[in-house]
């Protein structure tokens, strides 16, 4: 690679192999990893520590690491460490399959919180000292300020908060990225915060760059690997019903004038539902929009191409090889329409609640009064993690969760009689979409949710169990606020544990 990438001599002087700076972190030492939906994470150096820790496992030494991110990263960084059984903690959001095998064994503790906490809650003090950033960058300024990759995360505050940081330049990401960051370096502690300066979601505040002390750079590792770029499937007919019923909703809501025409800034989660939305959009009849969201999928750029998005604000890409191969081909065009922060800001509860921002994000079930669980299957086994979507739901102007109506082929329903783990309670959730319909639960009681979901979103299969569950519910329950049935609420999620299946 050439060396123009690293502008400063004393950081030239600095490089090394991935497997020479992994021998630079102790067992049981704190690292903050770049990441952030499988982009802009380290993928040299955790693989040779991965290799360390077997090494070291296999000649019978301890050697395990708390891991904290900007959120899931790639199978080079949580599947090798986690395979060699190298993290005893992570935190905040993970989706990788190895490492979700390993929590829901036992085997990894693993702290689930709001992405816009981590970094306070880092600077806060309350999450233990750092002893070590690994932070991809896809360049090193003369200066010694680092131009950012492809997500930010919580890039700043690792490389703020850390004794040691190891850089990782991959040559692989696109020099134009230079000038689409904006790093926020105004955040403070309590007492002393002020208002975060962003009224529109393209607003730059900040700073193109990462700060950093060039004298805590102990290691530059030079590599040229790809993102973690994942194709999305086609959107399948429930997909494209859900984003028909969302679409139909927005048309309805500017008609009535609580929307206007440009709708407000969209916020949309990750998947396939999330995608199949931003794509209806495309064909829709609404221009000029803006979007303050997490991530940048496809669906963004198509909507940015196809001239309906004007700007857009994340903390990373997630994106197809395609969309990527897209963007890197016309990235200055792109540049002074996309904005990467900082988590802390992409989804700071201050500017979400300013912005006014329509909340669309993913669920694995919803009760009939409303409350969503984005995260547990049947109550204790993790999935993912929250992510950005409580920070998201509670300060959105409108808040919106979606998801097919049944799962596992018909064996599950996702709208259920209650609840066994809650990630948004009901005053966060407004609207609810599945292919069957939507209900918008604005203003109503838990009494005239309970009808409304199973009427409008259950799936028919499940429909009758459901009424007639509210139906004894109201005859018999303690109270009628909430009518629930203490000793039938778990018993669908109880008897998939039990046979596999949901229905009698
Ligand atoms: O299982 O993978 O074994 O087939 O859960 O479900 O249908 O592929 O849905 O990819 O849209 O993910 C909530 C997980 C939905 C996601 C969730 C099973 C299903 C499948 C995945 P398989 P799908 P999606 C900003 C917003 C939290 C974070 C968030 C998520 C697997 O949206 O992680 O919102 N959200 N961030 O079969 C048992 C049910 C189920 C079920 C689905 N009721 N019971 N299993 N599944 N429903 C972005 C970030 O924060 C980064």
């Amino acid at each position: 690679m050439s060396a123009s990438r690293i502008g400063l001599d004393s950081l030239r002087a600095k490089v090394m192999s991935a497997e020479d700076a992994a021998t630079l972190i102790d067992p049981g030492s704190t690292v903050g990893m770049s990441g952030f939906t499988g982009s802009g994470y380290p993928k040299a150096v955790p693989m040779a520590l991965a290799s360390r820790i077997e090494a070291e496992h296999a000649a019978g030494n301890p050697f395990r690491l708390r891991v904290w991110t900007g959120a899931s990263t790639g199978p080079e960084l949580d599947g090798a460490l986690a395979k060699a059984d190298g993290i005893e903690f992570r935190l905040p959001y993970n989706s990788d399959p190895i490492a979700r095998d390993k929590i829901n064994r036992g085997e990894m503790d693993y702290f689930d919180m709001h992405l816009s906490q981590v970094a306070p809650m880092a600077w806060q003090g309350f999450l233990g000292p750092l002893d070590t950033a690994i932070i991809e960058v896809s360049g090193i300024r003369p200066d010694g300020s680092l131009i950012p990759s492809s997500s930010v995360g919580n890039n700043k505050t690792w490389i703020d908060r850390a004794s040691k940081v190891i850089l990782e330049v991959n040559r692989w990401q696109n020099p134009a990225l230079e000038g689409m960051h904006d790093i926020y370096y105004g955040t403070a502690l309590p007492p002393n915060r002020v208002p975060i300066p962003l009224v529109r979601p393209d607003d730059r505040i900040g700073e193109a760059y990462f700060r950093c002390d060039p004298a805590k750079v102990v290691a530059v590792v030079e590599t040229d690997s790809p993102d973690r770029n994942l194709p999305f499937d086609a959107p399948g007919e429930d997909h494209r019903a859900i984003a028909g019923h969302l679409l139909e909703f927005f048309r309805h809501e500017v008609a009535r004038g609580r929307l206007p025409a440009s709708l407000l800034p969209l916020q949309s989660g990750v998947g396939n539902i999330a995608n199949a939305v931003m794509s209806g959009l495309v064909d829709g009849p609404f221009d000029n929009l803006t979007a303050y969201t997490e991530v940048l999928q496809d669906g963004m750029l198509e909507l940015m191409e196809a001239g309906k998005l004007l700007t857009a604000s994340a903390t990373a890409f997630s994106l197809s090889p395609q969309a990527a191969a897209a963007l890197n081909a016309d990235m200055a065009r792109f540049r002074d329409r996309l904005v990467l922060r900082p988590q802390e800001i992409s989804n700071h509860p201050e500017v979400i609640r300013r912005l006014g921002c329509i909340a669309m994000n993913g669920m694995i079930e919803a009760d009939i009064h409303g409350a969503v669980n984005s995260t547990h299957l049947m109550g204790s086994r993790i999935q993912n993690g929250i992510g950005g979507s409580g920070d998201f739901a509670r300060n959105a102007y409108v808040s919106i969760f979606m998801a097919p109506s049944t799962a596992k082929g018909g064996k599950i329903s996702t709208i259920v009689p209650k609840a066994p783990h809650v990630d948004h309670i009901n005053q966060d959730v407004q609207i609810l979409v599945t292919e069957q319909g939507l209900a918008d639960l604005r203003g109503l009681s838990p009494r005239q949710r309970a009808e409304v979901i199973i009427e409008n979103c259950s799936h028919p299969d499940y429909r009758p169990a459901l009424k007639d569950y509210l139906a004894r519910a109201r005859r018999d329950s303690y109270g009628q606020q909430s009518p629930t049935l203490l000793n039938e609420a778990f018993a669908w999620h109880q008897r998939f544990v039990e046979t596999g299946d949901m229905r009698g």
